[in-house]
């Protein structure tokens, strides 16, 4: 087999001083943070649709870059020239997983045996490509919203034999990440939501993608799945509302289906911010529940009101990020690199600096975490901030044994609060910057 990225060597760490593009600034996978290589902190993963598939085609113009790979677009042979030049590409950059949809590895025929026999075919071709690697498939997932039938939904559409569609491409691509050994299920909820509460019974969809997921943690249980099942947050976009709002909105919905002991979130950066949160935020929520499993690491603009995609090259957020999943022990999932160049940026070299980018990012954002939290300033000052709850009644209140009456009677004891402590927002911005810059 022919190497595809000819010009381009093995990514190596260089160290900051270094001018070279195609070599890692900050991401120096043996260096160790906090007792633990930076590899092992920061699994990421490459996004199958965004690096092999999307080729640049937006609303006003076609594609941009060249993801032939030297095949016929289509065919089998395409998708097999994907496959190398995605192990190629892993392999360059030290990446140890990949992330896929159904439809990412093959292309879809008119019959859905047909087409999973294809998927039979590929993912024989992948585990022949893992073999005498290191790597893996951090999850899998079907995509439900392209194909023209899911155009009212999936799990939320109106027809019963779309639904049943929706089931099958969930079997077999359970049957996928199974046998490639992935770690996760994704459920991304592409198409369901809706535009118009006119043409819409909301308890009915809702109803109905709970008994698809049930369905599915049951099924995934059988075949030996042994990993979690996530649940990909987005407020908007296709759909004008989707039901999985935010991580909060996604937490009360398997709570109230009791899917939330199988379910955990993959928080992608850009559908935070769409949804008028932070990342952080996002993080937060999902880690105060027990559910922060995976992340899709990108970044939004905003200046934009869409999902951008962009690789994320910010390191405030990626540090508050990094700061989230090391107080929460880490991530059951990885780093999946849900971007994609630039429509401009259109050579191989391109995908290369992407990656190298975004690694370096998180790199940073890491070391700078491990240093917020090593300085201890942060975290000192919230303990301190929280510390009348350590009182005798304070105390009775977070044990959840305190009444109204003898709340209020402390209070008329007291007659005034005479301090409730300043936020000191201010000074612990400048102590972030402090140390993101030292
Ligand atoms: C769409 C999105 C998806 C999911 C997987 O915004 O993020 O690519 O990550 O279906
Ligand atoms: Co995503």
């Amino acid at each position: 087999m022919s190497e595809i990225f000819k010009d381009i060597p093995v990514i190596k760490y260089e160290g900051k001083d270094s001018k070279n593009p195609l070599a890692f600034k900050f991401y120096d996978p043996d260096k160790v943070v906090l007792g633990k290589k930076m590899s092992e902190h920061l699994p990421f993963a490459m996004a199958w649709w965004h690096n092999l598939c999307a080729a640049g085609t937006d609303m006003f113009g076609r594609d941009t870059a060249d993801k032939a790979f030297g095949a016929e677009k289509g065919t089998m042979a395409h998708a097999k020239a994907k496959v190398d030049a995605g192990f190629e590409f892993m392999q360059k950059l030290g990446i140890k997983y990949f992330c896929f949809h159904d439809v990412d590895i093959v292309p879809e025929a008119d019959d859905i045996k047909e087409t999973n026999r294809r998927l039979d075919e590929i993912t024989d071709y992948i585990l022949t490509k893992m073999e005498g690697t290191d790597i893996k498939c951090l999850w899998g997932t079907a995509n439900m919203f392209s194909n023209p039938r899911f155009m009212n939904g999936a799990g939320s559409t109106n027809s019963a034999d779309v639904y049943c569609f929706a089931a099958a491409q969930i079997k077999k691509a359970l049957e996928l990440t199974v046998k490639l050994g992935g770690k996760g299920y994704v459920f991304w909820g592409g198409r369901e939501g809706y535009e118009t509460l006119l043409n819409t019974d909301v308890k009915l969809e809702q109803e109905n993608i709970a008994n698809l997921m049930r369905m599915a943690v049951e099924y995934g249980r059988k075949i030996g799945f042994t990993g979690d099942f996530y649940i990909e947050p987005k407020p908007k976009e296709p759909m004008k509302h989707q039901y999985d709002f935010d991580a909060a909105t996604a937490i009360g919905f398997l709570k109230a289906h009791s899917l939330d002991k199988d379910f955990k979130m993959n928080i992608e950066a850009n559908h935070a911010t769409l949804a008028g949160h932070t990342f952080q935020h996002e993080l937060r929520i999902s880690a105060i529940n027990g559910m922060l499993g995976s992340i899709d690491a990108n970044q939004g603009d905003y200046l934009l009101g869409w999902d951008t995609d962009e690789f994320p090259f910010d390191v405030y957020e990626a540090t508050l990020c990094m700061y989230e999943v090391i107080k929460a022990g880490g991530l059951t999932g990885g780093f999946n690199f849900d971007a994609k160049n630039r429509r401009p940026s259109n050579t191989y070299e391109d995908m290369f600096h992407a990656y190298i980018l975004g690694m370096d990012t998180f790199a940073l954002g890491l070391m700078k975490a491990a240093a917020i939290i090593e300085d201890g300033r942060i975290e000192e000052f919230i303990k301190n901030k929280y510390s009348s709850f350590n009182s005798e009644i304070g105390q009775k209140i977070t044990s959840g044994t305190a009444t109204l009456e003898e709340l209020a009677a402390h209070a008329e004891a007291m007659g005034d609060v005479k301090d409730v402590m300043s936020g000191r927002q201010e000074y612990l911005e400048a102590v972030m910057n402090s140390i993101m810059f030292s």
